[in-house]
């Protein structure tokens, strides 16, 4: 998952866009980068890292200009090379910067395309690149003068014909202005914000409405499917709705786990639809559970607060924070050969013992993904005292992978992939485990009042929305994503092994978070 800013303004923007960048953290935490435009010309500062690790004072006063984007990756397709950080550049046509949050799902094809019909060079493997090249292209060859809104309009146009998958775009045309657009889906989100002042009106784009409310730019609206809108350097805006089939699906997930909760999205309070989660799963629970016997209701550090609080609620138990985070944890120092231990639960999380001693505890997590956390905090809490461990997901059974831009474990390595609720609680060693179901899942988010009547469920349910996902192309994805080929990549890439040293963590088990 990767997060994108976009801002216009009448006085310098690098102080907003690492402010927004870093409200936006908790979309990836790999790499950070700014890109800016001013009379200074274009300025950019891009690293591995986090926002403030990336940028020191001496790169923010280099960041000079009113205009500017900017990026915080979260690896999908591509590498975790310094190389992939965001924006991308591209000199021709005018200069081009663009960051991208999501998956291209034609990615090799568009490659293959650029490379030998449209005589590009791609320098990395990252499907960012080829979505700046394909926008490059198709704005070279509607290139004549300086750009005008109108072939702005049609550039995106020819992106939404060639490109497929889920994408939120921001780029900048340098000297020119700033462009955002998202796929005809809406999988990621995207909003649009101002800021009105005595100089005019400022205007902001960023993946989620919390980096608008911090820097105090008021919310308009979310960008709309398959929508683009530029905003010229001047300040003045156009945006135009793409012709042709336009269906809203906005991914789930974010509403889930990945959006924080102070998010608006598609005009969906994430935190109500957290709320209504909790509401739908103790429906669940009475219904899987009906002579339950649970007297305490956990969280699971963080994200599942919101929707624990409404299952205690709702099944009138006492909710109880039993397990305490180390909010210091993130990229610490890790001696050689520690690396298992250091990934451990224990080393994040660790319980209040009073709170587990002798009673039947209902833990409460937004999801399973690998199901490696949950075993070991149902054993956290067993080793503090509990009599009984349930455990409780507040969304459904994750048992595909997706393939719009979240990082997620390959098929094989998804707890539920091919397994039955029953062999997961068996395989986490709980005494019961209910799952939200997917229909519960849809109703807390969409509210019955949301004029958006579908979203993407595709790691729930298998469908892609897109319809362009294959079993040949989700092999293609399983072979690239699991975990040991990842490490290898990782590794090589680092220059820390060699192939042959790399070979051995074949026979290791993969234990991820
Ligand atoms: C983590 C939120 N949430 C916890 C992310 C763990 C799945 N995991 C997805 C559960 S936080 S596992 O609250 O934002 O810190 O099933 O892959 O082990």
């Amino acid at each position: 998952m990767c997060g994108v800013v976009g801002i216009v303004s009448h006085q310098p923007v690098n102080q907003a866009l690492y402010d927004a960048l870093t409200v936006l953290q908790h979309r990836g935490q790999d790499a950070a980068g700014i890109v800016t435009w001013g009379a200074d010309g274009l300025q950019q500062h891009k690293r591995n890292g986090l926002v403030r690790d990336v940028f020191r004072t001496r790169h923010m006063m280099r960041l000079t200009g009113n205009v500017g984007i900017g990026h915080i990756r979260y690896p999908t397709a591509g590498g975790a090379r310094s190389a992939e950080a965001q924006p991308f550049y591209v000199n021709s046509p005018y200069g081009i910067c663009l960051g991208h949050n999501g998956n291209l799902t034609n990615h090799d094809e568009l490659a293959e395309m650029l490379i030998h019909q449209d005589r590009r060079h791609l320098s990395t493997s990252s499907d960012s690149e080829v979505l700046l090249n394909v926008f490059a292209h198709e704005m070279q060859v509607r290139a004549n003068g300086q750009p005008t809104a109108e072939q702005v309009f049609e550039t995106v146009e020819a992106v939404h014909r060639r490109c497929r998958g889920g994408y939120a775009v921001v780029a900048m045309i340098v000297g020119v202005g700033v462009v955002a657009f998202r796929d005809p889906n809406g999988i990621r989100p995207l909003v649009l914000g101002e800021k009105r002042s005595e100089h005019g009106t400022e205007y902001m784009v960023a993946s989620e409405s919390v980096a608008l409310d911090v820097l105090q730019f008021s919310r308009l609206r979310d960008v709309q499917p398959g929508e683009t809108v530029f905003i010229e350097n001047s300040g003045k805006l156009h945006s135009r709705q793409q012709q042709g089939e336009v269906r809203h699906t906005p991914c789930i997930f974010e509403f889930v786990y990945f959006a924080r909760p102070d998010s608006i999205l598609d005009d969906l309070s994430v935190y109500k639809t957290r709320l209504r989660m909790g509401e739908q799963l103790a429906g669940k629970i009475v219904r899987d559970f009906p002579e339950h016997d649970i007297d305490v209701v956990i969280p699971i550090p963080d994200t599942s607060r919101t929707a624990a609080v409404q299952v205690a609620h709702h099944l009138g138990v006492k909710y109880r924070e039993g397990f305490i985070k180390n909010r210091y944890i993130g990229r610490t120092f890790i001696m050689p050969g520690q690396a298992e231990r250091a990934k451990s639960v224990r080393h994040k999380l660790n319980a209040i013992d009073l709170e587990f001693r002798g009673k039947n505890v209902l833990l409460v997590d937004d999801s399973i993904v690998r199901g490696t956390t949950s075993r070991q905090i149902i054993k956290l809490a067993r080793e503090a005292g509990a009599r009984r461990v349930y455990f409780a997901s507040a969304a459904p059974p994750v048992r595909h992978p997706n393939v719009y831009g979240i990082d997620m474990p390959a098929a094989s390595e998804l707890i539920a992939n091919g397994r039955s609720v029953e062999e997961i609680q068996a395989l986490i060693g709980a005494d019961k485990l209910i799952y939200q179901d997917l229909h519960g899942l849809i109703r807390s988010v969409r509210h019955g009042n949301s004029p958006i009547e579908e979203f993407d469920t595709s790691c729930f349910s298998g469908e892609y929305v897109t319809g362009d996902v294959t079993d040949e192309y989700l092999h293609d994805l399983e072979s690239r994503r699991n975990d040991v080929a990842k490490r290898l990549r990782d590794a090589r890439h680092k220059g820390i092994i060699g192939v042959e040293e790399a070979e051995p963590e074949r026979q290791s088990t993969a234990i991820g978070l």
